[in-house]
């Protein structure tokens, strides 16, 4: 990342989750209910675990670069408390352990406390034999409090407040799910407009194949198992020409499928007709330019690139699809081997877990589009002031003749399915 930066801390079962943001301009009117909303709808979806759905009600608090409901061009610091962490306080005490507490954590583990006990029983698919072995840890449980997927909800705070920031450019971000174990929507019979999406319980405009995905997640409930799926995030009104073709590293197709492959889950990441363009000839895949309609923007008749051309945005919406694996932690246990002994055991290591996670790794899939989207704008626009970086947003579109999706936004009640998507 160049203009825009942030990093994100905190356990599973810590204190808080934290992160920190700079490089948002000052100006922009940012609150924590703005915050609270990318929250809530990461922690919604069917197939979610108890943790998510009954005893984490995330919100953030922004304790930095925030001034009356303005940004201060300054860091900003935001912080989701855990309320679960008030039974875990002994297991993950940041403080050292005196010898009374260490009895007491014992005692915890003798009596059948699990989480007071080290875990070794590997889990396979999890970070656990890889980062205990690189960090030389005999507790899988000090890789596992930050291989969490509690960590992207920090990354969906600072997402919002790249959201924020990006609306302000006529940028609009959404994801929805396209995919969960092995069942697909239909385009054709994608009904339902973006309220009705969210309302649903896999965000799935396709209520039949909803259906349909909901019984894969009961099967694989029913079996103690898992599944995954696919969700597709679409940004709208991107300007022609963020990113760049003169250097790989400034390709914001390439920084885009980082972002979205840098959340745990996803393994692998595709853009517009994706993988499907290699079993087509060439005249069946390019978009076709058609010229420039009465108001300068260029017209084409497919958006098959989903909107990146040559590392840059084209000014056709820009389409991602995620891959989302089965979560590696099942209800069943596999077969597995201990971290200490290198024995065979029968089961690996099982706490609690959610079912499936696709419509929340969409929302989390968002937030990192918005932060790169943002820092690419950014890197365009500049600016230290809103108003300056609008500024020059406007007399670049002017210049590039109004052109293209400038403030193109979805309607609530039309379709949230492109055909030409
Ligand atoms: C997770 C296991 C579960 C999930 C958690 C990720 O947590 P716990 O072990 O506390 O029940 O609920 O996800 C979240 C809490 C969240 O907010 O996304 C894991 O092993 O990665």
């Amino acid at each position: 990342m160049g203009r825009l930066r942030f990093l994100t801390a905190g356990e599973s079962h810590g204190p808080a989750l934290g992160a920190t943001l700079e490089g948002i301009p000052a100006g922009l009117p940012l609150t924590a209910e703005q915050i609270a909303v990318d929250l809530a709808r990461r922690q919604l979806g069917y197939g979610r675990g108890a943790r998510s759905t009954s005893i984490e009600r995330d919100r953030a608090e922004i304790l930095s670069g925030v001034r009356h409901g303005l940004t201060l061009g300054s860091p900003i610091l935001l912080l989701i408390r855990n309320r679960d962490w008030e039974n875990w306080t002994r297991v993950m005490q940041i403080e050292p352990l005196t010898e009374e507490q260490a009895a007491e954590l014992a005692a915890m583990a003798e009596a059948g406390d699990k989480k007071a006990a080290p875990i070794t029983r590997l889990r396979a698919g999890h970070a656990d034999l890889a980062g205990a072995t690189k960090y030389g840890f005999d507790d899988v449980r000090n890789v596992l409090e930050r291989a969490s997927a509690r960590e992207t909800a920090a990354r969906v705070a600072a997402g919002a407040v790249a959201r924020a920031f990006l609306g302000q450019l006529g940028i609009d971000v959404w994801s929805f799910t396209t995919e969960v174990g092995g069942v697909a929507l239909d385009r054709a019979r994608a009904t339902r407009n973006r309220d009705e999406t969210e309302a649903s319980p896999l965000r799935c405009p396709d209520p039949e194949a909803e259906l349909m995905m909901v019984a894969r997640v009961d099967e694989a409930r029913n079996s103690g198992d898992t599944v995954g799926g696919v969700f597709e995030v679409v940004a709208r009104g991107v300007p022609m020409g963020l990113g760049s073709h003169v250097h790989w590293d400034r390709r914001l197709d390439a920084a885009i499928a980082s972002a979205v492959m840098s959340i745990p889950i996803v393994k692998g990441v595709e853009f517009g007709l994706g993988f499907e363009q290699t079993r087509r000839f060439g005249s069946a895949v390019q978009d076709v330019i058609e010229g420039r309609d009465a108001d300068g923007a260029w017209l084409r008749r497919t958006n098959n690139a989903g909107g990146l051309e040559g590392g840059m945005s084209n000014g056709q919406p820009i389409v991602i699809r995620g891959a989302v694996k089965p979560i590696s932690t099942l209800p069943r246990p596999l077969v597995s081997a201990d971290l200490v002994t290198g024995r065979p055991v029968e089961k690996a290591h099982y706490e609690r877990s959610d079912i499936s996670v696709v419509p929340a790794t969409g929302v989390v899939a968002e937030a990192m589009v918005c932060l790169t989207l943002a820092d690419f704008a950014l890197e365009k626009f500049g600016g230290d002031s809103l108003a300056e970086t609008l500024d020059n947003a406007a007399r670049y579109r002017e210049r590039i003749e109004g052109a293209v999706s400038g403030a193109v936004r979805m309607q609530a009640g039309s379709p949230v399915v492109d055909e030409r998507e």
